[in-house]
């Protein structure tokens, strides 16, 4: 079951941020999608799913990936997308003084002369907490927590952002913002 559901979780991490085309569906500009659209697609396209099954990987979903409607019509992929279907309304807000970002080793240098920048993603992510950064940084290799002076550049005029799942999304992290631990 939990092999199931880490399976649907990345097939709708998949239509739902990077290629709804891939089952010939249309997002709307907020990444929403109703539910019966994407059934009715996903089984076109050979993927076993139903809204009981659905409902059960959103609820029980580790990070809350996906949102559902208040009338729960409709569905869509809280942040991480990629597709330029989406240009999602983001939830402005004011950060706390530290961010953080977690990163491997590998790509310190690189991060030290560009900063961070949001590679195939629409925003650079950060967490506001150490423990979660570890975790994203070890999913690229030997990981190293980045703390970012998040105070500092809203001041400076940075937007922030926070999305459904409580991830911070910002544009880009210029060098002199990052401290390394
Ligand atoms: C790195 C997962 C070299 C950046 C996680 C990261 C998160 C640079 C990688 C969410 C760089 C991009 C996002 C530069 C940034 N030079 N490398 N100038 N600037 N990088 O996966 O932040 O499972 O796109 O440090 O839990 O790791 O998708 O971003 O290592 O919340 O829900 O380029 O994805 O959530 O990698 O992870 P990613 P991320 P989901």
């Amino acid at each position: 079951m939990k092999q199931d559901t880490t399976k649907i979780s990345k097939f709708l991490s998949y239509v739902l941020r990077h290629k709804p085309e891939s089952i010939a569906m249309k997002l709307d500009a907020d990444g929403w999608v109703a539910i019966d659209t994407l059934l009715l697609q996903a089984s076109r396209y050979g993927h076993k799913l139903n809204r009981v099954i659905l409902e059960h990987v959103v609820e029980t979903n580790d990070k809350k990936r996906f949102t559902l409607s208040t009338d729960k019509s409709m569905i869509r992929a809280a942040q991480g997308h990629s597709s330029q279907q989406v240009s999602m309304t983001l939830n402005e807000q004011v950060p706390p003084e530290f961010l953080y970002h977690g990163t491997a080793i590998r790509f310190q240098g690189s991060i030290n002369q560009q900063g961070l920048i949001p590679g195939n993603r629409h925003h650079v992510h950060l967490s506001d907490n150490q423990q979660t950064a570890l975790t994203v940084g070890a999913r690229h290799g030997k990981p190293v927590v980045l703390i970012i002076n998040a105070k500092t550049m809203y001041e400076q005029g940075f937007n922030f952002y926070l999305s459904d799942n409580n991830v911070w999304l910002t544009d880009h992290v210029p060098a002199k913002f990052i401290l390394a631990k």
